[in-house]
């Protein structure tokens, strides 16, 4: 496999080191052929050097932009010399085998970080120069590729050590240079243009989906912001038609999200709900037999925070409803339809926006969540995991009583969309105190106890409505201490997902209590 070379083609941009190689193979009887300014260079040091443009019949023309691109330039590089069929085209097309191609592209590279403009960086974009190391490179079982001014030494080492010839192995550590080296080239290429695109349009343009609403501003004002809806037609948010009202806003459009896909947990075969939502956490929910009943509930929880709320229905907005509703600021409503009646009620609150869909989110559909950090995306499954019954497991000595099952699973429920650390108290059927976001769950748990004795306060209770209720906390209890601080809110059941290494000390705090606890097995997480 050792071959010699006999003709040589250099063309570089790059001229160091080219006439004291170009000088070595001319002394070791090698033919030169190359292109117009390298072929210049060389001549002027004294060099016998044949034209391409003399080998190929053709003048370099457009600028330089087509010169080497040529079958008696490609036929000499790809031929296979042992092959009769391709020395037969070579001899009929008078094509000459070049063993030694030299070449370094034009500097697009050095052309973009001197901050080129766009069409300089375009006539920077090399074509015939990477079109000749792929074929060179791909016939590397006879030809030698070239394509860094370093490896001249080691070339002409090779000669000289294998009596002008070079091994298989040579070549093939040469072509593998050279395919990286065309790689990165039209990688910085690729990588070029897509900065210039972006330049051209805003970054958040590149989202991929239909733009919904172009927004005043994002989370605050000083962040621009889109709206845009991702094609599955999901009922929703971004479905939705707003029947009047201002436009939302990007936190309006966040809230609304999180306090429909929250009401859509509840079933509105089964009971009307009502979500009520402040900063992406509910500050109060409830079922209840009439559609406004589970409203009145659901504001009674936190009226205070309720004001200028984000309130979701499971069911379409009545006319009881929608009479409730405008008694305070609310910023919207988001409902699965109104009744005219409602709608005229509603059209007398000219900000209040009214969103109508046409039916719930479907909360068990597996969709993909994704979320942005440094430098990366973090994507996973859609937090649609949920329990029913007979997934729990009842550990303390006490199992809970019906009635307390149905709060607690109504707890569970709502825990599932309030920021961890999640504790929710419950009675009734709805939401008495939401302890939210907090960095321990302890602080959650008294939180939801301070929530739950302000409503008292606010509803001139006699004592907080927390006694009696059903606790739920999003995660395990790493220790006994939330659990306890639960109870002594007034706590009489929980739910929670155990597998604590201390669950044995929890559990035994909660039987000493007197509590009945239930296990989910599953988290709920919500960051
Ligand atoms: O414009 S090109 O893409 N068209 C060609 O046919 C071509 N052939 C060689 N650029 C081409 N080259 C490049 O010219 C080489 O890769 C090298 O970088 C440069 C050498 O030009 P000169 O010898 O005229 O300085």
């Amino acid at each position: 496999d050792l071959h010699p070379i006999r003709r040589a083609l250099l063309s570089v941009s790059d001229k160091t080191g080219l006439i004291e190689l170009a000088t070595a193979l001319s002394n070791r009887g090698v033919e030169l052929l190359s292109t117009g300014g390298s072929a210049k260079a060389m001549r002027d040091a004294g060099l016998a050097v044949k034209d391409v443009s003399e080998v190929t019949g053709f003048p370099e023309m457009m600028d330089g932009r087509v010169k080497t691109l040529h079958p008696k330039v490609h036929g000499g590089l790809l031929a296979l010399r042992d092959n009769d069929d391709h020395v037969a085209a070579m001899d009929e097309h008078g094509i000459g085998a070049i063993d030694l191609l030299v070449v370094n592209l034009y500097p697009f590279e050095a052309t973009v970080a001197a901050g080129g403009d766009y069409e300089t960086c375009i006539e920077n974009i090399d074509i015939g120069g990477p079109a000749m190391i792929r074929a060179a490179s791909k016939n590397h079982g006879f030809v030698n590729v070239v394509v860094d001014v370093e490896d001249y030494d080691a070339l002409l080492a090779e000669l000289d050590a294998n009596d002008g010839q070079t091994t298989f192995a040579f070549r093939q550590k040469l072509a593998q240079t050279a395919y990286a080296r065309t790689a990165a080239y039209d990688a910085a290429v690729s990588n070029w243009m897509a900065k210039a695109l972006e330049e051209k349009a805003p970054r958040r343009r590149a989202f991929a989906g239909e733009i919904k609403q172009t927004l005043r501003y994002g989370e605050n004002s000083h962040q621009e912001a889109t709206f845009y809806t991702d094609g599955s037609g999901r009922a929703g948010v971004a479905t939705a038609t707003q029947l009047q009202g201002k436009e939302l806003s990007y936190n309006n459009i966040n809230d609304t999200d999180a306090a429909f896909e929250l009401v859509a947990e509840f079933d509105p075969a089964v009971s009307p709900a009502v979500a009520i939502i402040k900063h992406a956490n509910p500050c109060g929910v409830a079922v209840g037999a009439t559609l406004v009943e589970a409203y009145q509930k659901a504001f009674d929880c936190d009226r205070t925070s309720a004001f200028g709320g984000i309130v979701a229905l499971n069911q379409p907005l009545d006319a009881e409803t929608a009479t409730k509703i405008v008694e305070i600021f609310t910023e919207v409503v988001i409902a699965p339809g109104a009744s005219e009646e409602a709608k005229e009620i509603f059209a007398a609150k000219k900000n209040l926006r009214l969103l109508l869909t046409d039916g719930l989110p479907n909360v068990r559909e597996p969709i993909t969540a994704y979320k942005q950090v440094a430098g990366g995306v973090l994507v996973q499954d859609k937090d649609v995991g949920y329990v029913s019954k007979e997934d729990l497991k009842v550990v303390t000595k006490v199992a809970p009583s019906d009635a307390q099952l149905d709060d607690l699973l109504f707890a569970w429920k709502v825990a599932k969309h309030v920021k961890s650390n999640a504790i929710v108290y419950v009675k009734g059927g709805a939401t008495v105190g939401v302890g939210a976001g907090q960095m321990s769950r302890l602080d959650s748990a008294n939180v939801a106890a301070a929530k739950a004795q302000r409503m008292a306060d606010e509803l001139g209770m006699s004592e907080s409505p927390a006694k009696g209720s059903a606790v739920a906390s999003d995660a395990f209890f790493p220790f006994a201490d939330g659990l306890l601080e639960a109870a002594a809110a007034g706590g009489t059941c929980v739910i929670q997902p155990g597998g604590s290494m201390r669950d044995e000390e929890v559990i035994k705090a909660a039987d000493e209590a007197g509590l009945a606890m239930v296990f989910t097995g599953m988290r709920h997480f919500r960051h």
